[in-house]
Parts: structure tokens; sequence; C-alpha cells
């Protein structure tokens, strides 16, 4: 189970990389050499999705699949991104907004298709992150993100995911965001929860990696650096799996 792996390690304190696959993004020769190097860096999972998918998943994560034994992890960005062959699933729910469809909406249309699949279903409060430019999740959600310098609020957000009983927290600068989620606000969450921390949005660089793994998130999402960059895979990893 996943769940497991991901709350052994952090009991283990052992920092964990999720890489991010937007399957618009790839063709099959660079979606190829991209997970040949993930395995060769010891990636620990896979998401896979985006905002917006002009094909479905099952192309993306049969090749995945055929390819690798990294955990694929559905990550999605619409209702229309579930595929019963993925490991597992995050049932997202946008608890820095206030739009009922992404906060139970959706999630309650999915769920008797997602009970009926073999997927792990990981349930995980999503906080969005103002980061200097208007994020896709920020347009397509139609919600507002929580001010970069609010760490209050973001902990506040945080600590009510947890009592809602979600299994995960995952603060979210968006994809593409000039910048992380501040050090500052990502330490300060982590000090209030018990559940693991994923952090992702604008982790660019070796020092991005370092700082948010400083400041104590559990999992690290990378997907634009490495998309532009595939040999980052494995400088990152390195740095994540050291900490
Ligand atoms: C986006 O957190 C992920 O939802 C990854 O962001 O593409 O900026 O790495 P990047």
């Amino acid at each position: 189970m996943i769940y497991e792996k991901i709350i052994l390690n952090l009991q283990r304190h052992k920092k964990q990389f999720a890489l991010l696959i937007d399957p618009d993004k790839h063709n099959d020769g660079s979606l190829l050499k991209t997970i040949h190097t993930a395995n060769e860096a010891n990636v620990d999972f896979i998401l896979v999705g985006g905002s917006i998918i002009s094909n479905t998943l099952e192309n993306t994560i049969e090749i995945l699949k055929k390819n690798s034994t990294i955990p694929i992890i559905i990550f999605p960005g619409s209702l229309l991104q579930i595929s019963e062959n993925a490991d597992a699933i995050l049932l997202l729910s946008l608890i820095s907004g206030r739009n009922p469809d992404f906060l139970i909406g959706n999630q309650v249309v999915a769920a008797p298709m997602l009970k009926k699949s073999n997927l792990e279903v990981l349930s995980t409060g999503y906080i969005l992150i103002e980061s200097g430019k208007t994020s896709s999740v920020e347009y397509m959600s139609n919600t507002k993100p929580i001010p970069y310098d609010k760490v209050d609020i973001a902990v506040a957000t945080a600590i009510a995911g947890e009592m809602l009983g979600h299994k995960l927290v995952y603060i979210e600068a968006g994809s593409g965001a000039p910048k992380p989620v501040s050090s500052k606000m990502i330490s300060e969450v982590k000090k209030h929860l018990k559940i693991p921390l994923i952090a992702g949005g604008g982790i660019r660089t070796a020092e991005d990696v370092e700082n948010v793994c400083k400041a104590g998130a559990d999992i690290l999402v990378i997907g634009t650096a490495i998309e532009k960059e595939m040999e980052k895979i494995k400088k990152f990893a390195a740095i994540i799996h050291q900490f």
C-alpha cells in the first residue's frame, strides 16, 4: 500500500520524490526517456495528471507500467482523469477555496467509480498558495489562492484539513509557478501536522529543492523543471534522498 510506504518513510524521516508527468507535455519518446531516468534515480512516485489533457491517461499509464515499477498516482485535474490502471489516486479537496464543486461536488460524482476500482484512494487536503501569477488551478477551479505571506491562514487551513480526516496535505504554488511556496509557510504548516505534507509548484533549482526539504516537506512534487531538463531528475533525487 502506498500510504503505508509514505507513513513508514515519514517515521524514518526519509523524504520522497514524486515526479509529475503531464501527459500532454510528452510524446512517447520523451516519456520513455523520462521514465528510464526516473528508474535510475529511484524516484519514489510518478504523479500523472494535468489541468487540461487532450487524451485519456490510458496511453501514458500503459507506457509507464510497461517500463517501470515506480507506483503511479493519479493527480487529477478533472473528473475525466480517472484510470483503473494506476495504483492510486489523490482524492483532492481544494480546501483553500470556497467552490463547493471542488470541495465535495466532484468527489461525490467520482466516489462510486473509485469504490468499484482497485485504486488506492488517498484523501488529500489541497491548499493553493498565491505565487505571483494566476495558476491554472486558480483559473480552472474559480477559487482564490491563499496569499503568499499569509502563513497563519495556510496553517489554519492545513489543521482543518487534518481534523477533517484527510490523509495528506498538499501545499501547492501551481504548476510552473515563478517561485515555490515560502520556506516559512512550509515549515509552519509542517509544525502543526501529524499527517504527511506534500509540497509542489515552482520547484526549479537544486537550491529550491534543498529549501523545501529543509522547511519540512515530506514529499516534493516536481514537474515543469524536469520537462525542460531531464537530467535534473537524478540531481534532485540525490538531494531529496540524502535528507
Ligand atoms: C503542480 O506541484 C506540481 O501541481 C508541480 O509543479 O510543474 O511547477 O513543478 P511544477
